[in-house]
């Protein structure tokens, strides 16, 4: 399943990479492709082994804020 999540507080290529590192290390999480400019991540993944929920907690615990979704 495709998604887009928007996400708050990156502000430079670190951030991005550690927002990229901290989704692609979920169970599940085929293909991650983090936009620094559009403040999104682009994702692919398996909703039977990783939730929208993991996702938010793993965002947030890495210092960074998941304000919503797009299909
Ligand atoms: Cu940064």
């Amino acid at each position: 399943m495709e998604k887009v999540l928007r996400i708050e507080g990156m502000t430079c290529d670190h951030c991005a990479h550690t927002v990229h590192q901290a989704l692609s290390k979920l169970p599940g999480m085929n293909d991650v492709h983090v936009s620094l400019d559009g403040g999104s991540a682009e994702i692919d993944f398996d909703p039977e082994l990783v939730t929208l929920e993991a996702m938010q907690k793993a965002v947030e615990d890495a210092g960074y804020t998941l304000v919503g979704t797009e299909d």
